[in-house]
């Protein structure tokens, strides 16, 4: 079973803008923002709801930078996240119920306290350049299996 999912990692200058999730899924972690589709959205459509849901902005021009499948060892669900990147915003973040957003230069990123996968595709990301790949983790939401390359064209 495939789920689609949306992620936005919102960049200005040389800062990226993260939210702690205080909830759910992912809870203690730095992340950008995104989500479940809900029924009938489009990906586009999903993905500004949840930054103005999480985040309380609204996304002008984004831009897709990557398609991740993550898996966990013993669940037959596959995450197909949609990864984007955003470069201007109307509203200023604020803190929400699932999220407190802070800025980090390029050289400060959390990685220690994000997901273990975005060590690999972030630094891609900010270079601009596109991947896609794949993530399977383990019990203890180790690492046991990646591919991830740079392509042309999702
Ligand atoms: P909600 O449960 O809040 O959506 N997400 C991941 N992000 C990273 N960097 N690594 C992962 O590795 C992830 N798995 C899911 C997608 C969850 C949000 O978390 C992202 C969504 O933006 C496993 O609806």
């Amino acid at each position: 079973m495939k789920k689609i999912l949306t992620l936005c990692i919102i960049q200005r200058n040389s800062e990226i803008l993260l939210g702690m999730k205080k909830r759910g899924f992912g809870a203690g972690k730095w992340n950008g923002f995104g989500g479940k589709l809900h029924e009938g959205e489009t990906i586009d459509e999903g993905l500004r709801r949840e930054s103005a849901e999480e985040a309380g902005i609204k996304l002008q021009e984004i831009e897709k930078a990557g398609i991740i499948n993550f898996e966990f060892e013993g669940d037959p669900k596959i995450l197909e996240v949609h990864i984007f990147k955003c470069v201007n915003f109307e509203g200023e973040p604020k803190e929400t119920e699932e999220m407190k957003p802070e800025w980090f230069p390029f050289d400060k990123i959390p990685y220690e306290t994000m997901w273990p996968d975005d060590k690999f595709w972030l630094p891609l990301l900010l270079d601009g350049k596109k991947f896609a790949g794949k993530f399977v983790f383990g019990k203890n939401t180790e690492i046991i299996n990646q591919k991830l390359e740079i392509v042309e064209k999702l």
